[in-house]
């Protein structure tokens, strides 16, 4: 019964301190079910500390993951995340891809493409969201058919590394041959991932979002050596039974 207990509790210990990793199609092919301008899947759930790895697949494509907001789905949102563009001539690989790592899960993180040709894909429904609710007024359901409804080119100023609610800390990578990144985050606003330098709210979100960064990577640990103690003990508990 005690063994029992210590398992349980040692098996969640091991749950919470795994980071888990999700991943998510950026565009698809012409043949794909649902065309070109999807992100697959579109909608997820990830706790804290959740690394989305966008993979940019879609190829012919020229894509983008830039944080927007429920109101206004084709618009950055300000001191949003964004990946920038990659662009692909064919399929090739290493498929190049963006870690993102969720560090607020309180709330949902709506996204959308915001390349504009041929055609406006945000308008084209290539959007996406994390943690968004499933009932109510706010599921991606309606966050998809308001982007659609959107009139008129989507935004496309350049984001930061840093987002709310999520953030990077590098570019899309690797880039292979017959692909191209444009409009880098990390060369449009350098300063959103370092805290030590820059000013004012770029910088306030930045050391926000690092000091939650440690707070988590401290708590990871923390829950690694539970894990390990409790392995221990559970190791020399039934050893000495
Ligand atoms: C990809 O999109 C970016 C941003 O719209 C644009 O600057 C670039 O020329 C595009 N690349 C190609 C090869 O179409
Ligand atoms: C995730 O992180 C946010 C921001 O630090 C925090 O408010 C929230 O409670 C965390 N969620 C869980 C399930 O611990
Ligand atoms: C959802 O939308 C409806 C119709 O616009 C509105 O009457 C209702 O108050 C909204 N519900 C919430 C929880 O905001
Ligand atoms: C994304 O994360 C995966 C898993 O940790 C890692 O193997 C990969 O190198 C990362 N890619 C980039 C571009 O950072
Ligand atoms: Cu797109």
């Amino acid at each position: 019964m005690i063994f029992t207990a210590g398992f349980t509790a040692l098996a969640f210990a091991f749950a919470s301190a795994a980071s888990a990793q999700m991943t998510i199609q950026v565009g698809a092919e012409a043949s794909s079910q649902g065309g070109i301008f999807q992100y697959t899947p579109n909608t997820i759930s990830a706790p804290n500390g959740t690394v989305v790895t966008f993979q940019f697949s879609g190829a012919p494509g020229n894509h983008s993951v830039t944080q927007s907001s429920f109101t206004d789905p084709c618009n950055p949102l300000a001191g949003g995340f964004d990946s920038g563009w990659l662009f692909l001539s064919a399929a090739a690989t290493p498929v190049p891809e963006w870690n993102l790592t969720i560090t607020d899960d309180t709330k949902p993180i709506w996204f959308y493409c915001k390349q504009l040709s041929p055609s406006p894909h945000c308008g084209a429904g290539m959007v996406g969201a994390i943690n968004a609710p499933t009932t109510g007024n706010n599921t991606f359901a309606a966050f998809q058919k308001a982007a659609v409804a959107f009139k008129g080119a989507s935004g496309q100023g350049v984001g930061a590394l840093v987002g709310v609610g999520a953030s990077a800390s590098a570019d899309i990578g690797p880039i292979p041959s017959g692909a191209t990144l444009f409009g880098t985050p990390s060369t449009a606003n350098p300063t959103a991932t370092s805290p030590s330098t820059g000013s004012g709210t770029t910088s306030h979100t930045s050391g926000t979002t690092t000091s939650a960064t440690t707070t988590h990577t401290s708590s990871a640990s923390s829950l690694g050596a539970s894990f390990l103690s409790m392995a221990m003990a559970a190791i020399l508990g039934i050893t000495f039974a």
